[in-house]
Order: C-alpha cells, then structure tokens, then sequence
C-alpha cells in the first residue's frame, strides 16, 4: 500500500521506472524539477542520452507558492488524473495524455510534451499558432457536451457530479475569481496609481451584484465537468497541435466558467501586448487575440451544436431550438466569467506573466487598467453583448 511521501528527484526517477510505461525502464536515469505553477512538483524525467521520456507530477500537501501555511488537499491530484482522463476520452487531439496515477501518493504519470511549449509564453514573445485557438474551441466543445446532460445518462451524471466533488479547489477560485478583488483583502495587489480604479471595484454595487451572480452560478450549476482552469498556461502548443493539461480544478460547474476563463486570458495578452511588444508588432498581435478570440467561440458553439443534433441523449434537450437556447445563455455566462478572469489576474492574488514581464512601470500600469476597465464592463454589460461581433466592437472601444 503506498503511503504518501514528497518525491525527490530520485523517487520519481524510480517511480518512472515503475510506472512509465516506456519499453526501456533502466534507461530512464534522471530528474530534474520543472514545476513553475503555484501548487504542484513536476519532474521531467530523462534517459542516458538526456531526451526527456515521461513527466512525473506530485501534488504537494500545501500550496506551494505560498508554503505550508495554506494547506490543501492531494485528492486534487486524483482529481487532475480522472479530469484529464475523462477529457481524454472526448478529445484526445487535445488532452495530456496521462498513463498511471496513484490517489495515496497523489502522483501521475504523464506524456511528454518537450517538443510543445506553454501557450502564454508564446503570446508573451509574440508567437502566433493559428490553429491553437480553433482547437481550444474544438476542446471545450468536445469535453464539455460529452460531460453534460445532452450527453451522460442522468443517472451517470448524477454518479459523476458526485466522483468530482472538489470542495477545496473550489473555495480557491470562489475567493480569488469573486470575493478577493471586490474587497481590501492581504492576497491582493496591483500599481499604487491604481488604487482609485480598485476603490472603484469595492464601491460598486451594480458589479458586485453581477459578480455575485457569476459565483451563485458557479455554486450551483453542474452543466459539465469543467477543466475549472483553463488559461494559456495550462495550455501547450506547437506546431499545429494543442494539448491541455492541469485540471486538479476539475468539477462539475457553468460551462460558461471554462469558455470565459479561455477567453479572459487571450484578452489578457490582448491588453498587455502594447507593453510586450514594438507599437507596430502590438497592433499586429491584438488583431491576432480578437481573431483567437472569435475562433474559441465560434469553433465551441458551432461544434457544440453539431454534436447537440448528432448525439443528445436526452428527449427534452433535442427538441428543436433547445441547444441554441442554451448557447445563449452559456455566452453571457462566458463574457462574465471572462471579466473576472481579467479582474482577478490584474487586481487579485495570481498574476500572470503577460503583465509581469512588460518593464515600463508606467507601461505595465496602462496595460493593467486597461484589463481592469474591460472586465469591469464585460460582467456589467455581458446580459447586452449579443453575439461574437459586438463582443469584439466593444474590446475595440476599451482601447
Ligand atoms: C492558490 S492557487 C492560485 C491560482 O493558481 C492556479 O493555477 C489557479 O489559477 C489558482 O486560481
Ligand atoms: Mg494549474
């Protein structure tokens, strides 16, 4: 019976050697530590002529950005297996794949992904994949109509909500995405000069119904098993291909909460690219994140609707006009979601590198506004955007 432990490199090594599934197992002789996320340990794990083979990833009984202070659960770990396991099975194009995992240790075994590379570096630096965000929107599609009620037997989805219960991880994105930024509160910071636009923040009460609203939403409404943290560094792309990894935030909830999370981080580096990049690259760039913006909602919707005509289980949710319907509510709750994505990457605890790594103080400081007034005006006005076309018009007007 295996108890847990935290690994050393040389534990993961033999773990590897264990359960990595590959043909040669004394090949595999070192590791070395990669993780640079806020809560796990993630080893690479390399062969005598040092090519990388498996990824071995351990879940630390705390979270390791802010240490043992804030303690956490290592279900997540087993969470993170079933989630990519399950997504796995709906859209393997596009899904880690991952070939052991082991609950009492809260450790997985995991392809390697080394000719890939993390999608928010790549917009960071200005890389563009044309089709990354196509098949992110093929992704959700995929994953999310063959975990929701078109789709599960309700007795089987009712069993699954109950297999991905996840309370704590939960808590985490409860505080971060919809309490923290609307509160003085110790996890938060941004610039000293916008202090007045984060006073705002508290002070407004029509936002903080509409915030209030998206988190009720996100309590009580299991739709589908959601990734529940799917922005671009949860992302790997290389050439043509995208592989999502990641999901110890996995739960049943808002379809809309994975969609608007997707798109909150491409209009992350939509508004810090004027301070990544060269003026003439930047407007290159953001004409770039609206066309990646259209394409994840355009591509989800349009295949989420193919597969609602092709494959609903459920009498009721086939009748005509029914999917479309719902996609219509799944798009106001993705342009919410997207708002407090942006509000809580710029205002709230975990910051991310596309505002991080722009120099000019003064420069980082226009970027972060402008995100900050965007999705304050994305959850205000989400209900009033009607389609894919206004929603750019009104980013446009943000400035
Ligand atoms: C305490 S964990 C902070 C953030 O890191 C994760 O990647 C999630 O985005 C979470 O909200
Ligand atoms: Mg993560």
């Amino acid at each position: 019976m295996s108890q847990y432990r935290t690994f050393t490199a040389a534990d993961a090594v033999e773990y590897a050697k264990r359960f990595g599934s590959v043909d040669d197992p004394s090949a595999l002789v070192s590791a070395e530590e990669i993780g640079d996320g806020n809560l796990n340990l993630v080893f690479k794990i390399f062969d005598r002529q040092g090519k990388s083979r498996v990824i071995v990833k351990q879940a630390l009984p705390y979270v390791r950005c802010v240490g043992e202070s804030w303690p956490l659960t290592l279900d997540r770990a087993r969470i993170e297996a079933e989630t990519l396991v399950e997504h796995y099975k709906y859209c393997p194009e596009h899904t880690v794949k991952v070939t052991h995992y082991d609950p009492a240790l809260a450790v997985m075994v995991m392809e390697d992904l080394s000719s890939y590379r993390i999608w928010r570096g790549e917009l960071v630096r200005g890389a563009y994949y044309p089709e990354a965000a196509r098949q992110l929107g093929e992704y959700l599609a995929q994953t999310l109509f063959h975990t929701s009620d078109f789709c599960l037997h309700p007795h089987q989805k009712k069993a699954e909500v109950a297999r991905f219960i996840n309370p704590e991880l939960c808590e985490i994105t409860e505080d971060l995405f919809f309490n923290d930024p609307y509160m003085n509160h110790e996890r938060n910071s941004y610039p000293v000069a916008l202090e007045t636009l984060a006073a705002e923040l508290r002070d407004d009460n029509e936002l903080k119904i509409a915030v209030a609203g998206l988190k009720h939403h996100f309590f009580a409404h299991a739709e589908a098993l959601l990734h529940g943290d799917i922005h671009s560094g949860s992302i790997f792309v290389a050439d043509g291909s995208l592989k999502v990894i990641d999901a110890e935030f996995g739960y049943f909830g808002p379809i809309g909460f994975d969609v608007g999370t997707a798109l909150g981080n491409l209009l992350i580096n939509y508004c810090a690219l004027p301070g990544l990049l060269s003026p003439r690259e930047a407007a290159e760039g953001r004409e770039l994140r609206l066309n990646d913006v259209r394409e994840v909602w355009t591509r989800f919707a349009e295949r989420f609707t193919a597969l609602a005509a092709a494959e609903t289980r459920d009498v009721a949710l086939a009748w005509p006009g029914y999917v479309n319907a719902f996609l219509q509510k799944v798009w106001a709750d993705s342009l919410g979601y997207c708002g407090t994505e942006l509000i809580r990457r710029t205002v709230g605890m975990s910051h991310v590198a596309d505002m991080k790594n722009i120099r000019d103080e003064a420069m980082r400081t226009e970027c972060i506004r402008s995100a900050i007034t965007l999705g304050k005006r994305l959850i205000i006005a989400a209900p009033h955007i009607e389609n894919i076309d206004a929603l750019i018009a009104r980013i446009r007007q943000n400035g």
